[in-house]
């Protein structure tokens, strides 16, 4: 892939990070090896990376080397993504569907982290990332199998590379990276993509995994979405600095700050860290900011502890918006191609729903399995019992 650029402010009003220290004293010449070094520490610079604008400007020095069908299918993917995200809403509140996790206005974040990804090559999401599991190969019947609570909706399709979503949060984090340390043991010139929350990333496995990686060279990318939010706790509440691509730095793992609602963006430094890790040079820590514009879940209610006019500005950098303005302007879609994209992908949402519809048969019989090897006698006995009032009632 064909892509360079340089370091480039988030915003005009901020600047690049330089992390470096200044010294205290003029540089003085190197101690002795083994002896303390007084002099300080350049820790160097945290990159930022932003190449389509929330106007919709490309920045022309920056202009990557993808294929008009790549720009095409990634636009769609973004679309099905937020169709998918609207009519699982919906039904949650039709009462046809489980717990769910908006995702809207983080598809760029999302599509650009697993596009890069091989079908050899792994993924390891947290919970909020339908779009890249349809991205990735799961059916979208399949997904709402699994958020209804149908176990059968959890493992990942065969073939499919991916770990089932984690809830716990940060737990999947080491796992992936063990994978990817199993790799680099075999030779094998694939990756690792793991995504997690900025309120993950205060979980100590975030940190242990880090420092796994880092220490292992191991071909993994870290994705931390910062969306601003952990449910209710601001990222001023959950880290002293806002800067958490800063944290990769201490580890030793090559770190970029990117704007998570520019698919450009995504993608570039995503296939750039992805074919990093490949090529046996480590890992990528790759903070994407975003913003979560919704519910936490859909047993949440934001309304309750943040102003909604933190939302608006957000709406201007929806990451489809700006993402189709541009393919528009360059001649890549026709003016009437975003609203036919969009009634198309709400056709396959349906039809997935209506194949969810008719393949989900609740099992009460099986309220009990698959939670224990051998099942303990107290809870046999509940068993039991429950069956034979199922059994009055005259339940299947
Ligand atoms: C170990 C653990 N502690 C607490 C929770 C409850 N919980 C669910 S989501 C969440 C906030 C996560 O926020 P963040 O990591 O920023 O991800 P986001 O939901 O914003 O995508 C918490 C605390 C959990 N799932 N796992």
């Amino acid at each position: 892939m064909a892509v360079g650029y340089t370091a480039l402010p988030m915003s005009e009003t901020e600047p690049p990070i330089d992390a470096s220290t200044q010294p205290r004293e003029a540089a003085s010449p190197p101690p002795p090896p083994g002896e303390f070094d007084p002099r300080s520490i350049d820790l160097g610079r945290v990159e930022c990376l932003q190449i389509l604008n929330e106007r919709g400007e490309l920045d022309e020095g920056l202009t990557p080397d993808f294929s008009d069908d790549d720009l095409r299918r990634v636009h769609r993917a973004m679309v099905l993504s937020r169709a998918f995200d609207a009519r699982m809403l919906a039904m949650q509140r039709q009462g046809q569907m489980g717990t769910f996790a908006p995702n809207i206005g983080q598809e760029a974040c999302m599509i650009g982290q697993v596009w890069p990804l091989g079908p050899s090559d792994w993924f390891s999401p947290s919970y909020r990332a339908f779009g890249a599991q349809i991205w990735r190969g799961w059916s979208m019947e399949r997904l709402m199998t699994l958020w209804a609570g149908y176990h059968e909706g959890f493992p990942p399709p065969e073939g499919v590379n991916d770990l089932p979503f984690s809830i716990v949060i940060g737990s999947h984090v080491l796992p992936a990276t063990g994978i990817a340390m199993g790799m680099r043991r075999a030779a094998d010139p694939h990756c690792v993509v793991v995504n997690f929350g900025d309120g993950a990333f205060s979980q100590g496995a975030v940190a242990e995994a880090l420092n796994f990686a880092a220490v292992e060279k191991a071909p993994v990318v870290f994705v931390c979405e910062n969306n601003g939010w952990a449910i209710s706790t601001p990222l001023a509440k959950q880290a002293g600095s806002d800067l958490l691509a800063a944290r990769g730095v201490g580890y030793g793992v090559h770190a970029i700050r990117v704007d998570g609602n520019d698919i450009l963006a995504m993608m570039t430094a995503m296939g750039e860290a992805c074919e990093r890790a490949r090529r046996g040079e480590g890992p990528t820590l790759v903070e994407a900011v975003t913003f979560r514009m919704s519910l936490h879940t859909t047993a949440d209610d934001p309304t309750v502890y943040r102003d909604e006019s933190i939302v608006e500005p957000w709406k201007s950098r929806c990451p489809i918006k700006r993402f189709e303005s541009w393919l528009v302007r360059t001649g890549r879609l026709d003016p009437t191609d975003g609203d036919r994209i969009r009634a198309a992908c709400e056709e396959e949402v349906l039809e997935a729903r209506a194949r969810f519809r008719s393949n989900a048969q609740a099992k009460p019989r099986e309220a009990f399995d698959h939670l224990y090897q051998s099942i303990p006698p107290e809870l046999e006995a509940q068993r039991m019992e429950y069956l034979r009032r199922l059994d009055r009632k005259g339940v299947e």
